[in-house]
């Protein structure tokens, strides 16, 4: 069954030829589209040819905007009101909800799907949830792949939901060029934030449920914070607050999220922050290849020789390591 959000692949689209689905995702097939980010899902070499199809046509996205923060915070429904606040402006959205902890058809992604449903079949639309099975790499490496397959069909502005709660949530908000952080009032909110490495990848602060108690305290808290940081450089993140229920404060939050691209182009930041992305991808790659090649030499033996050897206290985990490497080259 297709997810809901999907149309049913037309006849045309069910073959798994990257290149045909692709020519169909840019045509405006959401079904072929939804194909071409389930063989990015489920790694292997389907995805190694998407990737390299993708990869050149994708350069020319226009802004990528992820929206982090802990769960029920109300990111999902912020999004959705962002579409709206976005489909005002621009021609086609994409929007990619990633959260780790839920399986693809589990209850939280299913919950997102229902609540995003109102855009689901709008024109230049495209909504997602992704999971990623085999992926090499993780989820870390799996959107920035999704992201740049959304963009080579033609979806220029991309909107990222992801939990903001790990390292690698976090790592994963990092594939946006501009990154919205949510929190909640509520005493300490704020604190929890920036616990959660969240305040580092801050562009703007969004305080939503400002229908609540304590939405003035949480944002004087997260200005105090701002305040405090040293590290910032000409763009101080801006704090915001929403009632994302009632859409309250949106257009003034769409909007600054357009002034942040607009600071990222001019100052030259916008193409640093994509090139270092980009590095960074190689780089995880790298570690990732060349530590599955090292383990899995001569079919693994190799490892749990030196790694008995460790264990014994014979040799030391420098030692072990360079001993591993070594025997691979
Ligand atoms: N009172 C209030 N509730 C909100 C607001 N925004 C979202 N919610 C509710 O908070 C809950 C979690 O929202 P959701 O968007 O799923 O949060 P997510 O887990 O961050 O995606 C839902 O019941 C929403 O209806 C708001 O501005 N005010
Ligand atoms: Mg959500």
């Amino acid at each position: 069954m297709p997810p809901p959000g999907d149309r049913p692949p037309s006849p045309q689209v069910r073959s798994r030829d990257p290149v045909a689905l692709l020519e169909a995702a840019q045509a405006g097939d959401k079904g072929a589209l939804g194909r071409l980010l389930s063989l990015v899902e489920r790694g292997g070499e389907s995805a190694r040819l998407v990737g390299q199809l993708t990869f050149k046509p994708s350069a020319g996205i226009d802004h990528v905007v992820g929206i982090t923060g802990a769960p029920g915070a109300g990111k999902s429904t912020l999004t959705d009101q962002l579409i709206t606040a976005a489909s005002a402006g621009t021609e086609r959205i994409g929007v990619l909800a990633v959260d780790p902890s839920s399986p693809y058809s589990g209850g939280a992604i299913l919950g997102d799907r229902i609540r995003m449903q109102g855009h689901t079949l709008d024109e230049g639309v495209f909504i997602r949830s992704m999971a990623t099975r085999g992926h090499q790499g993780g989820l870390a490496q799996a959107a920035p792949e999704a992201i740049r397959v959304l963009a080579a069909a033609g979806l220029r502005t991309v909107l990222v939901e992801t939990v903001g709660v790990g390292q690698v949530e976090v790592e994963v908000a990092g594939a946006a060029d501009t990154t919205l952080v949510v929190v909640t009032p509520g005493w300490g909110d704020a604190i929890q934030a920036s616990k959660a490495g969240l305040l580092e990848v801050a562009d703007v602060f969004v305080v939503n449920k400002a229908d609540r108690d304590g939405a003035d305290q949480t944002a004087r808290d997260l200005e105090n914070m701002l305040d405090l940081n040293p590290a910032m450089g000409e763009w101080r993140p801006p704090v915001l607050m929403t009632t994302a229920v009632a859409g309250a404060g949106v257009d003034t939050l769409w909007a600054k999220v357009g002034e942040h691209r607009a600071y990222l182009a001019a100052s030259g930041e916008l193409q640093r922050r994509r090139e270092e992305r980009l590095v960074g991808e190689m780089n995880r790659l790298l570690v990732h290849l060349l530590e599955r090649d090292v383990r899995g030499f001569a079919g693994g033996q190799r490892y749990e020789t030196v790694k008995a050897d460790l264990l014994a206290r014979e040799v030391d985990p420098y030692q072990a390591a360079m001993r591993l490497l070594d025997g691979a080259r």
